[in-house]
């Protein structure tokens, strides 16, 4: 009989999930931090990798290694590695990839962190990075070194949206013997498969779409082979930054609706950005659904949405911004994304502070920017709630006029 290949909404329900005991049909949660040997001869054969089998659960867990299978097969890759959160998944892949002497050409559009961590301990280790606007194909070019061993792309940038051609990167990637690692949380497999472009490695903060319930944090990296995923493994254990069976199994539960849920993410921003960029107040929006955004055809070319992520800056900068994000009482004003309810905030001091100031600047990160998620509640709710906030701006905005007269 010829084996059914499935489409990606059927993958997101049945992906990383086999056969249990007393017919469980979802994945049982295994908490448990260690295995029973059959024998002394049984455990030294499975730490020689001799025989298959579990061992201690920060080395392997069965409900983890069902999560990892899963966003693998989702990714297109070959196995997934569970994180304790996005930025564990980030540290594993420096660690994994560069040594002391090495360079990494990095979008300047990168969440804070990431920066902050090349930044600091990375580069205490004798790493160098680039920041480049990857969506310029000329500064990434300019950008590469004789030491240049990997390329970090995160597409779209947080909190810019700025897209970059990941065809493109990957071919210059490999034509200088190095390595293209995409942070792909923006997205989810279910619009960008970085892999198809190719990506050696794909990476997420679970956190956000793939979980996408606000309620775990969690991390994962994706490899194409088995050699890539024993040289992986053996790091992440070494370093220790694995998620647990718990949170697991709730991304797994959150995988099932996944493609659902970004259908409705991706159609509701859409409406909203239209909302936005025709509102007076609304100064700028980069939102890769709408013809103003500067990368709208490549965002065409290589995601399968725009996404549910848009940033705007309304007149009267940062000072009108926070009375908007203080006026907002359906979207909720906190970081993070990606989950079912719509959250407001302020990149420049929350999400992206630890970047500095010039570090800002370089990625485009005005002080003006609010970013806004869109979740999935009816989107005649989220506008309305946009609306009367942005009502508060006017009210803001005309009394600043009215004193400079
Ligand atoms: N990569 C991207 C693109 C992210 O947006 C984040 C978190 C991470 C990695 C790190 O993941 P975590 O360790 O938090 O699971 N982004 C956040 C944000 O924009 N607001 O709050 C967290």
């Amino acid at each position: 009989m010829k084996e059914q290949t499935k489409n990606f909404e059927t993958k997101c329900v049945h992906s990383g999930v086999g056969e249990y005991e007393f017919g469980s049909v979802v994945p049982p949660i295994y908490q448990t931090s260690t295995f029973k040997f059959n024998s002394a001869q049984h455990g030294a054969a499975l730490f020689a990798g001799e025989e298959k089998g579990y061992i201690y659960t920060r080395m392997l867990n069965p409900t983890v290694e069902a999560l990892e299978d899963s966003i693998a097969e989702l990714e297109g890759g070959y196995k997934g590695l569970g994180c304790a959160s996005g930025m564990a998944a980030v540290h594993t892949v420096f660690a994994a990839l560069l040594k002391t002497g090495d360079h990494v050409v990095c979008s300047a559009a990168v969440y804070g962190p990431t920066t902050t961590l090349l930044n600091t301990i990375m580069k205490n280790f004798g790493v160098e990075t680039t920041f480049v606007d990857t969506s310029d194909l000329e500064a990434v070019k300019n950008a590469i070194k004789k030491n240049t061993k990997l390329f970090y792309i995160e597409t779209p940038g947080n909190p810019t949206l700025a897209i970059s051609d990941l065809a493109a990167i990957a071919k210059l990637a490999h034509s200088h013997n190095a390595l293209m690692a995409v942070d792909n949380t923006f997205m989810s497999p279910a619009l960008q498969r970085p892999i198809e472009f190719g990506a050696d490695i794909v990476l997420h903060s679970l956190t956000k779409f793939l979980n996408g319930h606000a309620d775990v944090v969690g991390g994962v990296v994706v490899v194409k082979d088995e050699a890539a995923y024993k040289h992986f493994r053996k790091i992440l254990n070494q370093i220790g930054g694995v998620i647990d069976p718990f949170n697991s199994f709730l991304v797994h539960r959150g995988i099932k609706t996944l493609s659902l849920r970004m259908e409705r993410h991706c159609e509701s921003a859409q409406i909203v950005a239209e909302y936005l960029e025709k509102h007076p107040l609304v100064k700028s929006i980069s939102f890769p659904g709408l013809k103003s955004h500067p990368q709208y055809e490549l965002a065409k070319k290589q995601q399968k949405g725009p996404g549910g992520m848009i940033t705007f800056e309304v007149e009267g900068g940062l000072e009108a911004g926070q009375v908007l994000m203080n006026s907002v009482k359906l979207c909720q004003l906190a970081v993070s994304l990606g989950g079912v309810e719509s959250l407001i905030q302020h990149p420049a001091s929350m999400t992206h502070f630890s970047m500095g100031k010039e570090g800002r600047v370089a990625a485009g990160i005005s002080d003006g920017l609010v970013r806004l998620s869109v979740g999935i509640e009816n989107v005649n709710d989220i506008i309305s709630d946009l609306d009367n906030a942005l009502e508060k701006v006017k009210e803001v905005v005309e009394s600043a006029l009215a004193h400079k007269e």
